[in-house]
């Protein structure tokens, strides 16, 4: 027989069959989802990215570990709950315009809904009017944006000028992430909120509805 692959191993390699198998094994072997998504999931991610950066790998790669991650959450995702007591409130969340990356910004997306937060994920590439759309149809506590790029995270000092045209932006909290943002850049697009992970995300998201 084969030797298994690593969750890690799999997912650098875009394979989503062999990353959801060894997803399943380490689970059988006792370890808690949280770790197999930071120790394996991210630091694959990190190292595929790495690759890329080096030329060493593609767009392919990228796409194919993307996939790999996705699948193998899956079986993650309805344990990825914390200390839930009833709702404990509403969060809009989306990528920003320009911007396809959504495994970081869905992984946040399920942490808050499964520490009892109600979630609508309005998806990637969403543009300010957009944002503003489901801020009035869903009226919720707290607006969460993701970027990956250092050329889309600037759109969210856009969105944030368009809840201020729109005078909605007392409405609603903003909290922003992913990996070019900093506490720093938060501040300066007058953000209320700033995570740099899906765990301490939801801690914030608890201090800005609290
Ligand atoms: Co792209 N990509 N990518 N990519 N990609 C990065 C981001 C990059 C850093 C790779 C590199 O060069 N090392 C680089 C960005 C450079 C920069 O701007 N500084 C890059 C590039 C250049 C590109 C393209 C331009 C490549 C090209 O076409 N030439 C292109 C752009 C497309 C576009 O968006 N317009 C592109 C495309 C893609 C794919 C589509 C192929 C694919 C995405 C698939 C998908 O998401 N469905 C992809 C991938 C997979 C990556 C890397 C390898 C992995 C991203 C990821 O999923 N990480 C990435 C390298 C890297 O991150 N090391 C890279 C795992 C995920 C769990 O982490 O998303 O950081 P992350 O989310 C974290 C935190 O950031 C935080 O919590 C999460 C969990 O801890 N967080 C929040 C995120 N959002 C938050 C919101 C919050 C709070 C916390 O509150 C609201």
């Amino acid at each position: 027989t084969p030797v298994a692959m690593s969750v890690f191993d799999a997912i650098v390699a875009g394979n989503g069959d062999a990353a959801t198998a060894a997803t399943r094994k380490a689970l059988d072997d006792g370890h808690k989802p949280q770790d197999i998504i930071n120790g394996q999931m991210i630091s694959a991610m990190s190292e595929v990215g790495q690759r890329f950066q080096d030329g060493k790998a593609y767009v392919p790669q990228l796409l194919m570990a993307g996939r790999a991650m996705k699948s193998a959450l899956e079986l993650l995702k309805p344990m990825l709950s914390g200390t839930k007591s009833a709702t404990v409130g509403k969060v809009v969340i989306g990528t920003v315009k320009g911007d396809l990356h959504d495994i970081g910004k869905n992984l946040v997306a399920s942490m808050l809904e499964g520490c009892g937060f109600e979630v609508i994920n309005i998806g990637i590439d969403v543009p300010a009017s957009d944002f503003v759309d489901a801020i009035r149809e869903n009226e919720p506590d707290i607006l969460c944006m993701s970027a990956l790029l250092t050329t889309t995270m600037t759109y969210m000092k856009d969105v944030i000028s368009a809840l201020e045209e729109e005078g909605i932006r007392d409405k609603v909290k903003v909290m922003v992430g992913g990996a070019p943002v900093s506490q720093h850049f938060a501040e300066e697009i007058g953000a209320d909120g700033y995570s740099d992970n899906a765990n301490s995300a939801v801690k914030v998201a608890r201090k800005l509805v609290g």
